[in-house]
C-alpha cells in the first residue's frame, strides 16, 4: 500500500494557543495524528499493541499538551509534573506524544522495538527521556505514582502526579493496596486516571474480572471520585475533567474515562483480538483510510 502523507500540526504553536475551544480542536487533531503514526509504526514493525495505544491517544496528548508542566529539554526538572503509564504496553502512544512534545526526534519512532533503540516495547525510565517509570507488568503504576506524590509532600513541592491505568491494572491486588494506602496518606495532587475501555488481552473485563460499580468502589475506599464518567476519546471532556481536578482539595482524586480500545478503526474497536495482534497488510489497507477520514474531518473543525 502506498502511504498517503498526512497534514501535520505545528505542535509547538499549539502549545501557545490561548483560545480554549480552538486549542481543544487542535489537540483532537494532534491526538488523531499520533494515532495514525502509531498505526503506521505498528504495521511497519509487525509488533506492538494497537488497541490500548489507540484508546489512550486523547488522554496522553491532552496531558502533555494542556495539563502538565514539563520541560522536554530538561526532562529531570525537579518541579515537573509526573505521568506514569501503568498500562505500559501502550508505549507507542506515549513515545509518539513525547516526540511531538520535543523529548526526542520524531525520526526515532521508526526504531520502535529494535535492538539498541531507546524505544522498547515497554517503556524504560533509564533509556527514554520523558519516561518516568518502567512499566509493563500490570498493576505497579499506582504504587509508584503514590510514592511520587508522597515525595512531593515531603519536599514541599507542588507538582502533580498522574497515573493512567487500564482495566487490567485494576485486576491486580497491588493496585488495591495502593488505593488503600493513598486514601490513608492523602497526598495532594495525586490523580488516578482510568482508561476504561472494558476490553483486555483476551476478552471483555466483565468476563475476566468485573469492576463495576467502579466509582462506588473507589468512593468506598475514601477517594474523591469525579462526578461523572468523562469521554476519554474527546479532548473537550478531558479538559473539563482537568478543570474539575483543579478545584478539588480532598485527595486523592480518581477520574474514570470511557474509551474505546482500538479507537478509530471500526472493525478493530472494542475487540480484544486487536489488543496486540500485528497489523497485517490487508487490515492496514482497510483501516488507514478510516483514520485519515477522521483526521480530515477534524481539520475542517480546527
Ligand atoms: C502482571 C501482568 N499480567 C499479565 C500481563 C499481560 N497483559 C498485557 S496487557 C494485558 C491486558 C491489559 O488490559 P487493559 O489494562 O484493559 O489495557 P488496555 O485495554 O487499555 O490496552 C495483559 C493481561 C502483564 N503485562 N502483566
Amino acid at each position: 500500500m502506498v502511504k498517503t502523507e498526512i497534514k501535520r500540526i505545528d505542535s509547538q504553536k499549539l502549545l501557545k494557543e490561548t483560545n480554549l475551544s480552538k486549542k481543544a480542536a487542535l489537540l483532537q487533531y494532534l491526538a488523531q495524528q499520533c494515532r495514525i503514526d502509531v498505526f503506521d509504526i505498528l504495521h511497519e514493525k509487525g509488533t506492538g499493541h494497537w488497541g490500548g495505544a489507540a484508546s489512550a491517544a486523547e488522554l496522553i496528548t491532552t496531558l502533555y499538551f494542556h495539563i502538565m508542566k514539563v520541560r522536554p529539554n530538561e526532562p529531570e526538572w525537579a518541579e515537573r509534573d509526573r505521568f506514569v503509564l501503568s498500562k505500559g504496553h501502550a508505549s507507542t502512544m506515549l513515545y509518539t506524544v513525547l516526540s511531538n512534545r520535543g523529548y526526542f526526534p520524531q525520526s526515532e519512532l521508526s526504531t520502535f522495538r529494535t535492538l539498541n533503540s531507546r524505544l522498547q516495547g515497554h517503556p524504560c525510565m533509564n533509556k527514554t527521556p520523558g519516561v518516568e517509570m518502567s512499566t509493563g507488568a500490570l498493576g505497579h503504576g499506582l504504587s509508584v505514582t503514590l510514592g511520587m506524590a508522597l515525595s512531593a509532600q515531603l519536599l514541599k513541592k507542588k507538582f502533580w502526579s498522574f497515573v493512567l491505568l487500564g482495566d487490567g491494572c485494576l485486576n491486580e491486588g497491588q493496585t488495591w493496596e495502593a488505593i488503600m494506602a493513598a486514601a490513608k496518606f492523602k497526598p495532594e495532587r495525586l490523580v488516578l486516571m482510568i482508561d476504561y475501555n472494558k476490553v483486555q488481552l483476551d476478552g471483555n473485563s466483565d468476563e475476566i474480572m468485573p469492576l463495576d460499580p467502579l466509582p462506588e468502589k473507589l468512593k468506598a475506599f475514601n477517594w474523591t471520585v469525579a462526578p461523572k464518567v468523562y469521554d476519554g476519546n474527546m479532548v473537550s471532556d478531558i479538559i473539563q475533567s482537568w478543570e474539575w481536578m483543579q478545584k478539588q482539595t480532598d485527595w486523592p482524586l480518581a477520574v474514570i474515562y470511557k474509551t474505546h480500545k482500538g479507537k478509530g478503526v471500526s472493525f478493530m474497536e472494542d475487540n480484544h483480538k486487536w489488543h496486540g495482534a500485528p497489523i497485517d497488510e490487508d487490515n492496514y489497507a482497510k483501516g488507514r483510510p478510516e483514520l485519515l477520514k477522521t483526521l480530515k474531518d477534524l481539520e475542517v473543525q480546527s
